[in-house]
């Protein structure tokens, strides 16, 4: 039997074996994985031999999933621990909606990790929990047949590496898929950050300048290392009294769109009312629905930025609709999927349902910027999003701090800032907010300091 005829003869055999035997192994990984056979001398073929044939060599070549395997496997293990929990949250305008969560917040926790570890997932269910629930993380590659339904009173864990760097999402599978659409869009996402094995690229930023009487093209250049935040999108479909409205879903026709679950939640509040306009009763933008200090972890927050620094945001569409992710007075200096850059120089960058992508923006002029979906439903419904740049309002001088660069007093949104990572530029402060059960809230008090 001649080599060429021995390799087309494992192919054949593999195919059809995992199609009488149902193996989740596609075609196409065992195309591929007999091309790098082929390539390889008589040696590979003699161990595939004394080994035992296809049959043992096979489970090796594709990704490994085993638990005790993968922790000894010489990676980093994270493990990631979350418990799907319902829990009534408040929405834009007054009133709550039957939310489904993750650890009791919306979205769930962020899991950040590095290219090449393995993430050690578990879901707990807790007893009395009216539904059970899934976990389908989009960073792993592995069988469906894992993500299937956990009941109250049970866990359940699996192991993956994350091989591929980018912003993930995963979410609820529902039960064995059965009401996925409902504990997804009632608040069961979150998402995955993983960073690249050698650290983000530098950045470069084209701009002009006039020497000598001409105007020259110009670059600036920005260390790896950014001020981070993340930037979640999804809808609400509710009937009136705040229940999971499938026919509305169906016809896309959504009540509120959330940004870290909120309608509007970074937006000034009455605190900001009266440090600017000397009146809390005052609003300085025509939308703000979360503004007394009574609501605690959900007074709406702005989202502050120094200005000429480095700034990356993870974008997660965890929707049902694009998103035309744009930067309202802001042009996005990059755009980056999988460690590879997507874009340079962008107006607006288009994210479908179930996709990531990571913003690089130096914010030059001091001021007010709005991070939108250009959807114009989708903005007036809720996807609006202040940044403030530098400090436009003199708000450190009217809070008496000696910081130079922005409202350091005031501190960015717990819910919009993600674990640190290996580029991560700490953030002076933050301060309380999410749609945090009150629960969870005082837990990520005390995990803040705050
Ligand atoms: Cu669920």
């Amino acid at each position: 039997m001649n080599k060429r005829y021995s390799i087309l003869s494992i192919a054949a055999v593999a195919v059809i074996a995992a199609t009488l035997f149902g193996s989740t192994y596609s075609q196409s990984q065992m195309t591929g994985n007999t091309l790098s056979v082929s390539k390889t001398d008589d040696d590979l073929m003699q161990k595939i031999h004394d080994m035992g044939g296809l049959e043992l060599v096979m489970p090796a070549a594709f990704a490994e999933t085993d638990c005790s395997a993968l922790e000894e496997s010489g990676r980093n293990v994270v493990e990631f621990n979350v418990t799907g929990e319902s829990a009534d949250l408040p929405i834009m305008g007054g009133g709550s909606y039957k939310a489904m969560t993750f650890s009791g917040q919306v979205p769930g926790p962020t899991l950040r990790v590095t290219q090449g570890d393995v993430v050690k997932m578990t879901l707990t269910i807790p007893e009395g929990e009216p539904t059970p629930h899934g976990n389908d993380m989009h960073a792993s590659q592995m069988s469906a047949g894992n993500f299937g339904k956990v009941l109250p009173g049970a866990s359940k864990t699996y192991c993956y590496i994350a091989q591929v760097p980018g912003t993930y999402k995963y979410h609820c599978s529902g039960v064995d898929v059965l009401g996925m659409d409902q504990h997804v869009l009632s608040g069961m996402y979150g998402m995955t950050i993983v960073d690249p094995l050698d650290g983000y690229k530098k950045l470069m930023v084209e701009s002009t300048d006039v020497q000598g009487g001409d105007v020259v093209k110009t670059r600036n250049m920005y260390n790896a290392d950014a001020l981070e935040f993340q930037l979640q999108y999804n809808q609400l479909y509710l009937t009136e009294d705040g229940n999971y409205d499938m026919s509305a879903m169906m016809q896309h026709h959504h009540t509120q769109t959330v940004v870290n679950g909120m309608a509007l939640g970074y937006v000034p509040n009455e605190a900001h009312n009266e440090l600017i306009k000397g009146d809390k009763g005052k609003n300085i933008f025509f939308l703000q629905p979360w503004n007394s200090a009574d609501l605690k972890q959900f007074q709406s927050q702005l989202l502050f930025v120094p200005t000429g620094t480095h700034t990356r945001w993870f974008v997660e569409n965890q929707g049902n609709e694009p998103v035309y992710f744009h930067i309202v007075g802001e042009i996005i200096d990059r755009v980056t999927q999988a460690n590879r850059v997507q874009a340079q120089g962008t107006e607006t960058w288009l994210i479908g349902g179930s996709q990531g992508a990571i913003m690089d923006v130096v914010f030059d002029e001091p001021g007010v910027y709005v991070a939108v979906n250009h959807d114009y439903a989708q903005i007036f419904s809720g996807a609006a999003s202040i940044i403030v740049a530098g400090d436009p309002f003199g708000l450190n001088e009217k809070l008496g701090t000696s910081a130079q660069s922005y409202a350091e007093l005031l501190g960015n949104p717990s819910d919009a800032v993600p674990p640190g990572g290996m580029n991560s530029m700490s953030h002076p402060k933050l301060n309380l907010h999410g749609l945090y059960t009150d629960a969870r809230a005082d837990e990520k008090k005390s995990e803040l300091g705050i």
